[in-house]
């Protein structure tokens, strides 16, 4: 081990994790650039990073065709009854899961040096930012780590002796014996992958797989399942939520929070250039918010990641530029296809498509071929304050105050381009029985319609009943200075098959409304299902879109939303006696209001 630790829980626990996975070495991370660069020497001499010729300081790796994206049906929210965990989440007992991974955790990590990564989520040494120490074998989770998080030796002095923190104990899974080649993305089978969470000690244990939130254990299990449990018991949240500040032309200031589950348009949004003259948005954060309410009683908000780990296909000048001006250097691009200049290529990138690539399993690729060059889920991991637009406010230590939040989903008809909740109580509802179509962001098919409360059914660390219940108590907290809360849809689809609404930076229009419903000064309509705008207060001048389309967009068809009550009620059924009486409540009017 190169450093002396003075931490008692920590070297306790590097002692322990190396005495059952038994690495080669132990190397404790300092989160330096020529610690970054050491490790991107390893990888390139390892084989499994690429460099790239058209990006200074970036590397390409191919992950196995195997551990491609997270996989929820490995994730276990062990608590020590199954009902603390609730009916939207895997559990096994927490004796037993502990039995069956240190049975695989022993000896896991031979042939392999063990990485200590001391790190922050949120600025080091902020009062909202919580410490982790992710141990792992992986060389490509250590830079990855380096980008999405706040690694420093600063951080083990600010744990001093007795400090605590969250352990995160990971490995890939794969073993080497004496004089036994490595492959170049080492993993373990689908059967032996278990990411799980012990939320009632704060502990994160992962195995088997190295690819994305599997893997960056700062993110989704520390950040959303870890700390969602954590908000609840200590009275603040973790919403997988992007944070950004809409500035309008007379210079007045908007912070909007929204949740959309995996792979649709947090990244997007988040700093998105508005069509509209004259309105401006700067990024606070892609992914997760934490918030908390402030001395003047209003809910503020911080991004606790570093970096950004967003969806490369689709992204584009054209759709994305902020996120394309981000990407030119000191990137991780994985999965995605490169091309014989020594470039990366995505299908939906800007120009014409590549006469020759390799894709993303390393094969020979050409506009013939039948398959994908990058994977669906092939994503970039870059650092956040590389992004053109981002806020200078993004590390203030109290965040932003969040004067809009917004749910969503991807969903090719049924629901509206834009609907407001009448109250709270609705807003949680709309919340509550969110649901979209899934996305390759996880292992699984993709393009069946689940419900998927708040973005959160794959990273909520407790009973989502209870969760429900949190979003109503803070709202009572927060009272008339609570956020207003509005529902979009940028995805709904013509009968051929197209999308309806151009949808990113004309997302702007629909974010403005939403200002000037804010402001007082847009009147809404009243509909079954929530509060409309009326035709002339969104402003779609200028793109092109049909009367009859945007009719098609904004429609509420009531029979289509009778049809989903069943499926409602089933939802809601599931949390038995922790489903809360002010859902139910809200359950029975939408009914009454459908007729
Ligand atoms: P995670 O990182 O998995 O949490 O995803 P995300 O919510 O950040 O989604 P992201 O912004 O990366 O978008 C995912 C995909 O949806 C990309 O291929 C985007 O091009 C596409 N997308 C985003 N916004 C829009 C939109 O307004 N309209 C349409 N049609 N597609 C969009
Ligand atoms: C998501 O799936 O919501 C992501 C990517 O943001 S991952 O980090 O893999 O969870
Ligand atoms: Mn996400």
């Amino acid at each position: 081990m190169n450093i002396d630790i003075k931490n008692k829980k920590l070297s306790d626990w590097i002692k322990e994790a190396a005495d059952m996975c038994r690495p080669d070495d132990i190397y404790v991370c300092n989160g330096s650039a020529e610690e970054y660069n050491l490790m991107i020497k390893k990888l390139l001499d390892h084989g499994s990073a690429i460099q790239l010729k058209k990006r200074p300081n970036s590397y390409l790796f191919r992950s196995d065709p195997g551990d491609v994206a997270r996989v929820e049906d490995h994730t276990y929210i062990s608590t020590s009854s199954k009902d603390e965990a609730g009916p939207t989440n895997n559990w096994i007992d927490p004796v037993q899961l502990k039995e069956t991974m240190k049975g695989l955790y022993n000896g896991c990590m031979k042939g392999r040096t063990m990485y200590v990564i001391p790190f922050s989520m949120g600025p080091i040494g902020f009062p909202i930012s919580k410490i982790g120490v992710e141990i792992t074998d992986s060389p490509y989770v250590v830079i990855n780590m380096h980008i999405m998080t706040r690694v420093s030796d600063r951080v083990l002095e600010l744990l001093s002796t007795d400090g605590d923190f969250i352990p995160c104990l990971h490995s890939i899974g794969a073993p080497l014996a004496e004089g036994q080649k490595d492959v170049l993305w080492p993993c373990a089978p689908i059967e032996k992958k278990y990411i799980s969470h012990f939320p009632e000690e704060n502990l994160i244990w992962s195995y088997g797989s190295g690819y994305g939130g599997n893997a960056l254990l700062g993110k989704k299990c520390l950040a959303l399942r870890i700390a969602s449990a954590m908000a609840k018991r200590e009275g603040w949240m973790a919403e997988h939520m992007l944070i950004l500040r809409l500035t309008s032309p007379e210079g007045k200031r908007y912070h909007i929070a929204a949740a959309f589950p995996s792979a649709c348009g947090k990244t997007n949004l988040a700093m998105m250039q508005p069509s509209i003259p004259g309105w401006r948005c700067e990024c606070i954060g892609d992914d997760i918010a934490w918030m908390k309410v402030g001395a003047d009683g209003r809910l503020y908000a911080i991004n606790p990641e570093a970096g950004l780990f967003g969806v490369a296909p689709g992204t584009s000048y054209d759709t994305n530029p902020m996120a394309m001006d981000t990407l030119k250097e000191n990137v991780i691009f994985t999965n995605c296809a490169l091309t014989d200049d020594g470039d990366v290529w995505w299908e939906g990138m800007d120009g014409d498509e590549p006469l020759h690539a390799i894709d993303w399993k390393g094969n020979d690729w050409t506009p013939e071929s039948k398959t994908v060059a990058a994977h669906p889920n092939a994503r970039f991991t870059a650092p956040a304050s590389q992004c053109p637009v981002i806020c200078g406010d993004w590390e203030k230590p109290e965040g932003v105050p969040v004067d809009i939040f917004i749910f969503g989903g991807r969903r090719s008809s049924v629901v509206p381009l834009v609907h407001e909740a009448i109250s709270w109580d609705h807003g949680v509802f709309l919340g509550a029985t969110a649901a979209s179509e899934t996305t390759a962001a996880n292992i699984g098919a993709v393009g069946n319609l689940r419900r998927d409360p708040f973005a959160m059914k794959p990273f909520c660390g407790y009973n989502m009943g209870d969760y429900f219940q949190h979003w109503l108590d803070m709202g009572d907290r927060v009272g008339d200075k609570a956020p207003r809360i509005f529902y979009v849809n940028w995805f709904r689809k013509s009968d051929d098959g197209k999308f309806l609404w151009p949808g990113f930076s004309d997302n702007s229009r629909v974010l403005k409304w939403m200002c000037e419903r804010v402001d007082g000064k847009a009147v809404a309509r009243e509909s079954a299902i929530g509060l409309l705008p009326k035709e002339e207060d969104l402003d779609v001048q200028g793109i092109g879109i049909s009367g009859d389309d945007m009719k098609e967009l904004m429609k509420v068809d009531p029979a289509e939303w009778k049809a989903e009550i069943p499926d409602i009620e089933q939802h809601f059924a599931a949390f038995g006696s922790r489903l809360p009486e002010r859902l139910k409540k809200q359950l029975e009017e939408f009914k009454k209001r459908l007729g």
